[in-house]
């Protein structure tokens, strides 16, 4: 035990908070790390661009081509962070062995090999389904007024549920499946009621067949590029949804208005649904997808997170990607980031300032509010990474760079 961590221990404990328990709870916290921040989204059909509204900038060397490389890095990455996490795929990243795999055709066993590795290496799966960056996706697909082009994507939709459901049998753990959809028109649009109930028939039949190792997210958001003036999957129509069918909203913190703040959803939406699933990202004046870093939004939203007592009620996932940064680095400044939100969270003196608050005394709740702020949290952080054994603060960089130089700079 450092020295560092017993003064700090001290001061945090003169508060009334035991940094030991807020240690286990933070051991406890899993990220769902997104596979898509080490090939900037590509997937392993190897089609082409990126569609969907959404835009990986910047062309830094050295990104993942193929599944062996990707779960290098994934590894890399996962040694350099403390704790124990899961990894989210997406369908695109399945294990297709050189073949032409249509949405509609993918299958358990294409996911196989990632249930084998995902044992091996004592890392559990969350799955998404894949609706961008595909002949059909087009600007509309669960919601497309063609028959055909509906039930191809509901087909898709089907089958990555039962893939999600035989990862979460395999792994003896539900595997938590994210449903977003890009769907929305550039321009101006009438249809919208249209659009709106036909995504409703696509969920439905969708979501009819019952699955007992997997649980369903969908996520909303405001706009996608070049789909800027209606978006069928909105906030609202999902928070519905989600509330009338006991689905998991996904908060992705990318998929607001600027000013909008994502943390201030928590206590309102689990009031009226199971739980959350999160995207935590870092939005530069649209949903840009920066790397996470420990900024005000992320800390007020695991702080909300803390202070509704809903800690079990939330899953972590991460949705970032910039191809303009060395990637590996990419996923430890994340989630280091995210881990280090959640342990000021965990380490506030929450008791104390309830009751200022409930006295009225704000003068006093902004005291602590802001000296929090200034608590030797950094000292608990590098004894969590010192217990996990991975590198302390800094130091993660050389092994960064070391990678870098011996392994993707190579590719
Ligand atoms: C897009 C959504 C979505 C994607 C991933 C790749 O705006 O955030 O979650 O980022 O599915
Ligand atoms: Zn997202």
């Amino acid at each position: 035990m450092s020295k560092m961590y017993e003064l700090a221990r001290e001061r945090y404990a003169a508060l009334g908070i035991d940094t030991e328990k807020a240690l286990a709870q933070l051991q406890d916290f899993h990220l769902s790390m997104h596979c898509w921040q080490a090939d900037d989204v590509a997937g392993f059909e190897a089609t082409g661009d990126l569609t969907g509204g959404i835009q990986a900038t910047g062309n830094y060397p050295g990104k993942a081509r193929n599944i062996d490389e990707l779960r290098a890095d994934i590894l890399k990455a996962k040694s350099l962070i403390p704790g124990k996490h899961r990894l989210n795929l997406h369908e695109i990243y399945g294990e297709f062995g050189g073949q032409k795999v249509d949405r509609d055709e993918v299958d358990v066993k294409h996911f196989q090999g990632w249930m084998d590795w995902s044992r091996e290496n004592d890392t559990p799966l969350d799955f998404n389904s894949t609706s961008f960056s595909h002949p059909k996706s087009g600007n509309l697909s669960l919601s497309h007024p063609d028959k055909a082009i509906r039930d191809f994507w509901i087909e898709h939709t089907k089958r990555c549920r039962t893939i999600a459901d035989a990862i979460g049998k395999n792994q003896g753990d539900p595997c938590i499946m994210n449903v977003w959809v890009h769907d929305g028109c550039k321009d101006q649009s009438v249809n919208h009621y249209m659009y709106r109930a036909l995504l409703k028939d696509s969920l439905d039949k969708i979501f009819a067949e019952k699955k007992e190792n997997m649980k369903d997210c969908i996520e909303g958001k405001v706009f996608g590029i070049g789909l800027e003036s209606f978006t069928v999957g909105s906030h609202d129509f999902y928070t519905a949804y989600a509330a009338k069918n006991g689905k998991i909203p996904t908060i992705d913190t990318g998929h607001y208005h600027p000013t909008e703040s994502p943390a201030d959803k928590v206590s309102a939406l689990l009031q009226f649904v199971p739980e959350l699933m999160l995207h935590v990202s870092r939005p530069i004046r649209w949903d840009s997808d920066h790397v996470t870093l420990m900024d005000d939004g992320t800390l007020d939203l695991f702080s909300e997170i803390v202070r509704a007592g809903a800690l079990e009620r939330v899953h972590y996932g991460l949705d970032y990607f910039d191809g303009a940064i060395n990637r590996i680095g990419a996923y430890v400044i994340g989630s280091r980031a995210a881990q280090k939100c959640m342990l000021r969270a965990l380490l506030e003196p929450t008791d104390i300032i309830r009751r200022y608050e409930l006295e009225g005394k704000t003068a006093q709740v902004l005291t602590y509010l802001e000296e929090a702020k200034a608590m030797p949290w950094g000292a608990v952080y590098d004894e969590f990474c010192e217990r996990n054994n991975v590198p302390v603060g800094e130091s993660y960089l050389k092994e960064v760079e070391a990678y870098e130089k011996e392994v993707t700079l190579k590719r």
